[in-house]
């Protein structure tokens, strides 16, 4: 019976691991500027985060822009009294010192901090918003931060503060929907006028 409990233990303390690293979600958010979903994820690495907004319908954020950024951070960087450092889905995995954003858009807009991208010991491959209550001692990564972004390893935490995801969701609007519906019966009933030409388009 010991021997039972105690496996009872591990196993549930093996499930909570893997819930909480995997970044669950904390809250979302509506961005009426652009109607797109955020979520705020638990703390996590970013592998992880970014495989938790993959099965959220979307990616690790997209900054295309300043309002954006600062729309982000003052939504979710100390959301319920928590200053936490936040995930962004810019990133130089594929090929180091190219950094792409993980949904695959090109929004040209970048706001790093000091020397960053440094990819300091060869190892940061991640980019993060700095929380501006981030405290180091590192002589050359003093504030103000300002909403600037930093490059990092696949951690979980940098300097005093947690790492959490933000995740971006583009919700496909309903008029576009219908739109589209409407284009490809329209399509059908183009290729129906004569009988014989009636068949699948697809
Ligand atoms: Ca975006
Ligand atoms: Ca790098
Ligand atoms: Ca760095």
């Amino acid at each position: 019976m010991k021997y039972l409990n105690q496996a009872l233990i591990v196993a549930s303390l093996t499930l909570i691991a893997s819930a909480t690293s995997s970044g669950s979600v904390i809250t979302s958010l509506l961005n009426p500027s652009n109607d797109h979903t955020y979520y705020l994820l638990s703390q996590a690495n970013w592998v992880n985060s970014q495989a938790e907004a993959l099965t959220l319908g979307g990616n690790l954020v997209t900054i295309n822009d300043a309002d954006e950024n600062a729309w982000i951070y003052s939504s979710f960087a100390n959301f319920s009294g928590i200053h936490r450092n936040l995930w962004i889905g810019f990133n130089d995995v594929a090929n180091e010192g190219n950094f792409v954003w993980a949904s695959g858009e090109q929004p040209g807009y970048t706001n790093w901090f000091g020397n960053d991208p440094d990819n300091y010991l060869n190892n940061q491959d991640f980019a993060f918003i700095i929380n501006d209550n981030y405290k180091t001692t590192a002589p050359t990564y003093q504030g103000p931060y300002i909403q600037r972004w930093g490059d990092v390893d696949n951690i979980t935490s940098v300097g005093s503060l947690p790492l959490h995801g933000v995740v971006e969701v583009t919700n496909v609007p309903l008029p576009s929907t219908i739109f589209l519906f409407l284009s490809g019966l329209s399509v059908l009933l183009l290729r129906c006028q004569d009988p014989r030409d009636c068949r699948p388009v697809f």
